[in-house]
């Protein structure tokens, strides 16, 4: 798709080169830093007519407010928990984001990371590199992962996918959610206490946001107990990330598979000398197929805004 008059638009923080190229090849493209002075952005910026961000930059109601011309945002990412939607609903402004096509690429690395943190991958792949078992030092015995009991906080698309892979090997697979779904054989667990306590490897895989913050709290973790592993693959505001800290030093959970954190790309210091923990740079959607099933379908639905059409996957 092209456009004779090249309409305004703006590339919130550091966009995937493919996704800029496709912009490019379509709009005038004015890159704003996320932390851009808001207050003195320059005319040709503020007739912004789009603006394309994605999960860990969002879209604040001062961002909507400083391009009085904008139409519609843009995500790449599946996630809009640093959208103020509200905002952008009350002023007209179109959301899209990118559900689906990242869902298989997120599920794989939530089983990666649960077998990584379960038998140790990691610790023992240090082990080797380091020469210690060469010198003699032997591996710390692992757990094993078939048989035990699955718990995925938030069945929803990626959630399902992830309960998927793990069907032929769980024990049981339960879940918990604001409401039962009706489609599913897994197991309900309407209290959260009681949904940890009776998981061995708690998954998190609901939407970040005000609501989900701290969602598992040092309650929750007491109650997934010692031989309890959490993964997470979701945000790292859904977890009250110093309960977490505590409880993996303390050896009250046994051990944690993250690929994201509360104040991304800033890690707590303390994970970073566990060898219980897994962690991942925010990896989920990562892959070069992915990020180019998310550029296209950021650029689709920009192309059908400004064809005047429905967006493909709205928000708002
Ligand atoms: C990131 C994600 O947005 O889709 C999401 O919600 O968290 C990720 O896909 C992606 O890494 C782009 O920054």
């Amino acid at each position: 798709m092209t456009y004779p008059d090249r309409p305004p638009v703006v590339a919130y923080g550091r966009l995937n080169p493919y996704l800029m190229e496709g912009l490019e090849r379509r709009f005038t493209v004015h890159s704003l830093p996320a932390d851009a002075d808001l207050t003195t952005l320059p005319p040709h910026v503020r007739a912004a007519r789009a603006l394309v961000s994605f999960g860990s930059t969002g879209a604040s109601a001062a961002v909507m407010d400083a391009l009085p011309a904008l139409e519609i945002i843009g995500l790449f990412s599946v996630g809009y928990d640093k959208v103020d939607v509200d905002h952008a609903r009350a002023k007209g402004i179109r959301v899209s984001n990118t559900p689906d096509v990242l869902t298989d690429d997120v599920a794989d690395l939530a089983v990666g990371l649960l077998y990584a943190t379960i038998r140790n991958i990691a610790a023992n792949d240090r082990l080797v590199r380091s020469g210690a078992w060469e010198r003699g030092e032997a591996p710390a015995l692992s757990a094993r992962v078939t048989g035990r009991r699955i718990g995925i906080l938030g069945l929803g698309r990626i959630g399902r996918a992830i309960g998927k892979r793990l069907e032929p090997v769980a024990g049981q697979i339960l879940y918990h959610n604001r409401r039962e779904a009706t489609d599913t054989p897994y197991t309900y667990v309407a209290d959260a206490i009681d949904f940890a306590r009776q998981s061995d490897v708690l998954i998190v895989a609901t939407s970040g946001g005000p609501e989900a913050a701290s969602l598992v709290d040092a309650a929750m973790l007491e109650a997934l107990g010692p031989e309890g592993v959490i993964i997470n693959i979701s945000r790292g505001s859904v977890i009250d990330e110093d309960a977490l800290v505590a409880a993996l030093a303390d050896k009250r959970i046994a051990g944690a598979g993250l690929d994201v954190f509360a104040a991304e790309p800033h890690v707590p210091p303390a994970l970073l000398t566990m060898d219980n923990v897994v962690l991942q740079p925010h990896q989920g959607s990562a892959t070069v197929h992915s990020r180019k099933a998310m550029a296209d379908l950021v650029l689709a639905n920009l192309d059908a805004h400004f064809a005047g059409k429905p967006l493909l996957t709205p928000v708002v």
